[in-house]
């Protein structure tokens, strides 16, 4: 099984790149952030208890999107493989992923780490904000409080994988088709 995780601050592409990864190498996307606005569109209890977390730019519980991943892990038994975007992103979901992937006799291959600096950043979630009307991408006191999260919760995940030699950062700048050439060769060289 190929499984990826693909990894990096709030806009740096991992939602853009994971489309286009799923396609050429035939794998299940799980992103947890959609799946979270997708159970708040239903307005289940789950997406609710989300909105609260979300609405303010800060991480859900680990325990709701680690039961959320387990779930979606049982529901595609026969994939050839995961792309996780947006997960793990703390270091209690790195390692509950982990042992959710060990019990089906499976790991991860490979963590790709899309590498933007901070005004390139800001500049995409704003943009799309205004395209998309996702509010968590109009306010830039929520935006600016989402990459601090990203900094202080997220960011040490990379030393999970690092320490499994399973890292590998890649530059997030650039044309979409470009970063999804570089993602191209690190991921075949893995196989
Ligand atoms: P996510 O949905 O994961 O949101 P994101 O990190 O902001 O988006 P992403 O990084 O995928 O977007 P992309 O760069 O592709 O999370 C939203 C919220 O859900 C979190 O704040 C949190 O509350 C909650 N959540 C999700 N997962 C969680 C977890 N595991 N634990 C706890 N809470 C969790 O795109 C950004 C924009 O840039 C797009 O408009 C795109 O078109 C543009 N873009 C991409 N590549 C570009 C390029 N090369 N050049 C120019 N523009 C580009």
């Amino acid at each position: 099984m190929l499984n990826i995780v693909l990894f990096g601050p709030p806009g740096s592409g991992k939602g853009t790149q994971s489309e286009r990864l799923i396609e050429t190498f035939h794998l299940v996307h799980l992103s947890t952030g959609d799946i979270l606005r997708s159970e708040l569109k239903s307005l289940s209890s789950l997406g609710m208890e989300a909105k609260k977390f979300m609405d303010r730019g800060e991480l859900v519980p680990d325990n709701v999107v680690i039961n959320m991943i387990d779930k979606k892990l049982d529901e595609n038994k026969q994939a050839n493989g995961f792309i996780f975007d947006g997960f793990p992103r703390t270091t209690a979901q790195a390692e509950a992923l982990d042992n959710l992937l060990k019990g089906k006799n499976t790991s991860i291959s490979i963590m790709l780490g899309l590498e933007v600096i901070h005004e390139e950043l800001i500049d995409r979630l704003l943009h799309r904000g205004k395209e998309s009307g996702r509010t968590d991408d109009q306010d830039l006191s929520i935006i600016e409080t989402r990459i601090a999260i990203y900094h202080r919760e997220t960011a040490p995940v990379k030393d999970h994988y690092q320490k499994q030699n399973k890292f590998k950062g890649i530059s997030g700048m650039g044309s979409i088709d470009e970063i999804f050439h570089r993602l191209e060769i690190a991921i075949n060289a893995t196989l």
